[in-house]
């Protein structure tokens, strides 16, 4: 009957999702999920009585809760002491050896998230919450259950209290970001302060979309379940389908902790999410009790933290930039310093109050580290070096390229030349609107469009449409010739076919980025159209909020912008959005590909690569894969594909046919 089948719909699906989520080794195909979860659907539908709390349909981010309520954890949640070098971690270990004669510990990497406890009752999962200030948290069970590796039942019906960290994977905060950025939003300062912000919204929808995940380490009362350590306890939650981390190993002294430790100092980049550090555990239970806790912390682990790579170099001097909009930038410029893998030259001052509250002067020595393990930032000055030498910093108050005094906004920090001719402005301009992202103009590098702009062969965008009217004089140009330049035109020609997306972020918008630009063309297909639209029209639409839809009003009543627009019309541009369902039938569109074998660039690219032709990427071969791309040692994938008569392409046939259909 209907609970019957609904129980085994449940059942399969989540077994699925483990399987696709936690082990990464899915035994259905997406497909197959797919018809049972439409199944599943539809019968929650007709029966909403019966729709139970475990279903995977729970996992879509559908509540939007009041506020938090307030959860008091039973057993506290601890902290852990730091501790900064090698002889630091003996001195834990001597300390551990009063009590305990032979100890072996587990090494943990130390996930660089947010602690959660995961309450279930009777294999289901009742509650999630925050650390908080350890004894009280928040109650997040609505983003939780929206995280797909945790699992909404376990495969016993008990009763248990797990806890964890919440993350968020590298990528997706990478991707996080730059979409932030596009929407003019703020971006996040690293993966960790994205993860909690995420579960600390009231509408799960969010959490559901920022790709979290976990792994879990630890059972508040482990004893009670029959566990005599740590590795069992990690093994125990393993065995009921939790993620566990797959680098923790069981250390026989504390030699073996030191070179794990020193192994993910190096290796740590490699990592798909952040740590910070490594944690050390006494593994037996008998043992932890023995050492008991502090008030905060217990005596039996210890967080080792790596240290932030900081480095020291000379500020030689601090210049300013123009940007495409006006905003005026100090950047200090560095004596060349090695940092974290890059070599570095300069660092961004932001703004006049944040030299000055960092009390910045041309020639101090600085310490910089890569704030978030990416961005270099000014750590501090090195006062205590300072000869009497330095030289005060003073804000500029007219711009450096054109002179026009600077104005600052109330409100902002940040300084502005407020001339719309000014030469910086209008080759940063250029420069957008040339990039990959915008028309993707091939060869034009920032250099030669500076130089083209100061040779008055481009002023305004639609310049780039008759620079082949000078081609001879550009030939003879020191650095091209016939074939360099040829290029450059063809490159140029080529752009007018572009779809409406790219010409509209190329033309730099205020606040339409990359995102609201596919959002605008995809809704109104049409420039014409999309000059047409009203204010009140255009925050009708999502994610279009008072400030593009403002900005996009005064940009199309400019009469130098509809100039420049009627211009590009002239030169024949394409003005509509060529969106995905109008794409003629092609190597990618409509197809259905999997990948298997290592591939020479990074599978999410080649995936990428995929999808943005139109063509869908998934996890296993079936009858219904239209292409198998295959690279180094395939798997089992290739045979399967062989055996069921699928076209098979190699990767160079793969990146070829990526080629031809940029
Ligand atoms: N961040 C971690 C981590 C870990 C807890 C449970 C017993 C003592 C602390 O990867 N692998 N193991 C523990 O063990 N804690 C961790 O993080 C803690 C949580 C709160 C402060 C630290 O971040």
């Amino acid at each position: 009957m209907i609970e019957k089948r609904m129980d085994e719909l449940i059942k399969i699906l989540n077994k699925a999702s483990y399987e696709y989520h936690t082990l990464d080794m899915p035994s259905i195909s997406d497909q197959e999920y797919d018809d049972y979860y439409a199944e599943l659907v539809k019968l929650e539908v007709e029966h909403p009585n019966l729709v139970r709390p475990d279903s995977p349909t729970m996992k879509v981010g559908y509540e939007v809760i009041e506020g938090f309520e307030k959860v008091t954890h039973e057993r506290p949640m601890m902290s852990l002491d730091d501790i900064f070098n090698e002889e630091e971690i003996r001195e834990f270990d001597r300390k551990v050896r009063k009590v305990v004669a032979n100890p072996t510990y587990v090494c943990e990497l130390k996930i660089d998230g947010l602690s959660v406890s995961l309450l279930y009752e009777n294999g289901k999962l009742v509650r999630g919450a925050t650390r908080g200030d350890g004894t009280t948290g928040e109650n997040i069970t609505h983003n939780v259950k929206t995280i797909k590796s945790v699992p909404l039942s376990l495969p016993e019906d008990i009763t248990i209290e797990v806890r964890g960290e919440i993350y968020m994977p590298k990528a997706s905060f990478e991707s996080l970001n730059k979409e932030r950025k596009e929407k003019g939003e703020k971006e996040f300062a690293n993966p960790r302060n994205a993860a909690a912000g995420s579960v600390r919204q009231l509408d799960s929808s969010i959490a559901a979309s920022r790709n979290l995940s976990t792994f879990l380490y630890h059972i508040p009362n482990a004893v009670d379940y029959h566990i005599t350590s740590q590795e069992e306890c990690l093994n125990y939650m393993k065995n009921l389908t939790f993620t566990v981390n797959p680098n923790i190993i069981h250390a026989k002294n504390i030699e073996e902790v030191i070179e794990y430790i020193s192994y993910w100092q190096i290796h740590r980049p490699e990592l798909p999410y952040e740590i910070d550090g490594v944690v050390i555990k006494v593994d037996k239970l008998q043992d932890q009790n023995r050492l008991g806790f502090t008030a905060r912390v217990p005596k039996w682990a210890i967080a080792y933290k790596f240290p932030a790579e900081e480095v020291l170099t000379q500020l030689k001097n601090i210049e300013f930039c123009v940007g495409r909009t006006g905003k005026i930038t100090p950047r200090a410029d560095l004596t060349p310093v090695h940092l974290a893998g890059s070599i570095i030259s300069s660092v961004t001052l932001h703004n006049e109050d944040y030299i000055k509250e960092k009390d910045i002067k041309i020639g101090d020595t600085i310490s910089i580290h890569k704030a978030g393990d990416v961005i270099p930032e000014v750590v501090e000055v090195k006062k205590e070096r300072r000869t009497g030498e330095e030289i005060d910093f003073q804000m500029i108050t007219h711009c450096p390229i054109c002179g026009t005094e600077l104005v600052r906004k109330e409100s902002e920090a940040a300084y502005f030349c407020l001339n719309p001719n000014c030469d910086a402005r209008k080759i940063e301009g250029l420069i957008h609107f040339a990039s990959r992202d915008a028309m993707n103009l091939d060869g034009f590098g920032e250099n030669i469009i500076e130089d083209f702009y100061n040779m008055k062969y481009l002023h305004t965008v639609d310049d780039y449409y008759t620079l082949y009217s000078h081609k001879e004089k550009l030939q003879e140009l020191e650095g091209f010739g016939e074939k360099s330049i040829t290029n450059l035109l063809d490159s140029v020609e080529n752009s007018k076919n572009n779809s409406l997306e790219r010409l509209l972020f190329g033309l730099g918008i205020r606040h339409v980025g990359k995102k609201n630009a596919v959002i605008l063309a995809s809704y109104y297909k049409t420039l014409d159209n999309l000059m047409k639209a009203s204010y009140e029209e255009l925050i009708t639409i999502p994610d279009i909020g008072e400030i593009i839809a403002e900005s996009v009003v005064n940009y199309f009543t400019n009469e130098e912008n509809k100039t420049c627009i009627e211009k590009l019309r002239e030169y024949g541009l394409n003005f509509s959005y060529i969106g995905k369902e109008k794409k003629e039938s092609t190597d990618f569109s409509g197809k259905t590909f999997v990948l298997t074998g290592t591939l020479s660039i990074p599978r999410e690219e080649a995936k990428e690569m995929i999808e943005f032709r139109g063509g869908k990427v998934t996890g296993s071969v079936t009858s219904k894969t239209s292409v198998v791309v295959v690279g180094d040692s395939p798997g089992s994938k290739y045979e399967k594909a062989k055996s069921l008569g699928i076209t098979i392409w190699e990767e160079e046939e793969f990146l070829q046919k990526v080629q031809e259909e940029r």
